[in-house]
């Protein structure tokens, strides 16, 4: 097995699963603090019937693990130094916009939260870490919905103007790879997350504000997504010649593969690679807006208009290099709907897959689908690739030796890792394999602790409890063999 010397090995997590410190140092709520999982359709937010507005309402029912969750505010050096032991030499967190600007609309930046990211990146480099930097990692400040919708409203591109360009010029020198917004090509299937959008003008049914997200509202955001993807990669080319900026789609559902040769599964599966990843990929890499996409907007009965403007901004600055999520592969059958959760579509069960994780969760398991996605990706927009999430989520307990034998996941690495190098014989550039969660954190669907992927264990559990000390599990030692050796012991 063969990588490049410079071959980015690594990990990857999110500051909202991560950091807690949810209201620290001038913190204001991102949407995703008021969710238990992103999956649930009941945002602790409620209409006021007085005011006419959505306003915080969390459940004190409910516990918002991500609130606290593994206090990497406050432990990230003893985390990053794990990191180091397994020889990483990349690293990918978001930062939480809500830190820097905390309601999204202010003018001026918070200055402790430029800091703390100030010292994070500092450390990194010091570790000889390359930051690999998400914008926005389902992290839109959660007044930007309540107050203007979100994402469906054009303002936000300033706002977001305003806090990248304030990033780039702060971080200049110590961040030089960073990645727009997360798995932004979720928007249909997680308006409220993925999409940033929330319907405040006249929603239908003020109890369900996931739900009554109107289609209008959310290919307005569609389409103010794509300008400020193309102001981001102007400005930080504008304001660091070093700076490189990349697109994070979710790419499992690339893998979809038809359930047999019969053309309307084929096409069937087209389709949803389209409606999952390609009506993204394509205008943030190719510079261009589908024409497929007039079909989908008559059917859907909205108006989408791109000025002229608008349309040049995004030929003229498409992204430097592409980066994604892939978990696992779907099928595809005429006769049975598609669903979804973080892992990416589910259809049919694929009887040629050998594996499947563990319940309660059970993703299957195809690491060929991953290198079918790298080819298709790299064929298609000819960008170098990063796989900045690749992972799998077990229940796990430490044994009485203050350890796991994660022999599953072991076996998961092992096996996608080989699919990254048969890619590279392939002819694929990929440049990285960042895998997701390489330090237990809360799971972003289902907002549990109990959905363990790190290589490094944390003491907390689904009720909050727990001492938060860490451990390291059997694949922590493994996953430092591959890297040593650079991906030859596999
Ligand atoms: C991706 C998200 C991550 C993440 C991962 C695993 O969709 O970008 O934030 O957590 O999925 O999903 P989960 O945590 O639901 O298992």
């Amino acid at each position: 097995m063969k990588f490049p010397k410079d071959f980015m090995w690594g990990g990857a997590i999110a500051a909202n699963q991560y950091e807690g410190a949810w209201l620290e140092d001038g913190k204001q709520p991102n949407v995703t603090d008021v969710l238990v999982g992103i999956m649930s359709r009941e945002p602790g937010i409620k209409w006021n019937k007085d005011t006419g507005k959505y306003e915080i309402a969390l459940d004190e029912n409910k516990v918002y693990l991500s609130h606290e969750a593994v206090d990497g505010y406050h432990r990230y050096k003893e985390d990053l130094k794990y990191m180091k032991e397994m020889g990483f030499n990349s690293f990918r967190t978001s930062i939480a916009w809500g830190r820097i600007f905390p309601n999204g609309d202010e003018e001026t930046p918070n200055e402790a939260g430029l800091k703390f990211y100030d010292e994070m990146f500092t450390y990194m480099n010091e570790l000889g870490l390359e930051p690999v930097i998400t914008l926005s990692h389902y992290e839109t400040p959660l007044h930007l919905l309540t107050e203007y919708g979100g994402w469906s409203n054009s303002k936000l591109i300033e706002f977001w103007k305003r806090y990248v360009k304030t990033v780039f010029e702060r971080y200049k020198g110590k961040v030089k790879y960073y990645l727009t917004f997360n798995e932004v090509n979720a928007l249909f299937r997680m308006p409220f997350v993925a999409g940033g959008v929330l319907t405040i003008d006249n929603p239908k049914d003020v109890n369900d504000p996931i739900g009554s997200t109107t289609l209008q509202d959310q290919w307005n955001a569609y389409h103010n997504f794509l300008v400020a993807n193309a102001e981001t990669v102007k400005l930080a080319h504008e304001i660091d010649s070093e700076a490189r900026v990349g697109c994070m789609l979710t790419c499992s559902s690339v893998a979809t593969y038809p359930y047999n040769c019969h053309p309307a599964n084929v096409l069937g599966a087209l389709e949803a690679q389209r409606q999952s990843v390609f009506y993204f990929g394509d205008p943030f890499c190719l510079g261009v807006v589908p024409s497929y996409l007039k079909k989908w907007w008559k059917k859907d009965g909205v108006n989408v208009e791109f000025t002229d403007e608008e349309l040049k901004l995004i030929k003229d600055y498409t992204v430097d290099f592409f980066t994604f999520s892939y978990y696992r592969s779907s099928v595809y059958e005429q006769e049975q709907a598609l669903k979804a959760d973080t892992g990416g579509l589910t259809g049919v069960t694929n009887p040629f897959l050998k594996d499947a994780a563990p319940k309660p969760w059970g993703w299957s398991v195809d690491p060929d689908g991953l290198r079918y996605t790298l080819n298709v990706l790299y064929d298609r927009y000819r960008l170098p690739m990063i796989i900045v999430e690749n992972g799998v989520g077990l229940d796990e307990n430490l044994n009485d030796k203050g350890t796991i034998e994660d022999d599953f996941r072991i076996h998961y690495i092992e096996e996608h890792i080989k699919n990254v190098a048969l890619s590279l014989e392939d002819g694929v550039d990929c440049r990285g394999y960042l895998y997701w969660g390489p330090i237990d954190v809360v799971s972003a669907g289902t907002g549990e602790m109990k959905k363990r992927y790190g290589f490094v264990y944390v003491d907390r559990f689904n009720d909050g409890h727990g001492s938060l000390e860490r451990a390291k599990k059997k694949s922590f030692y493994r996953y430092k063999e591959i890297i040593e050796s650079n991906g030859e012991k596999l």
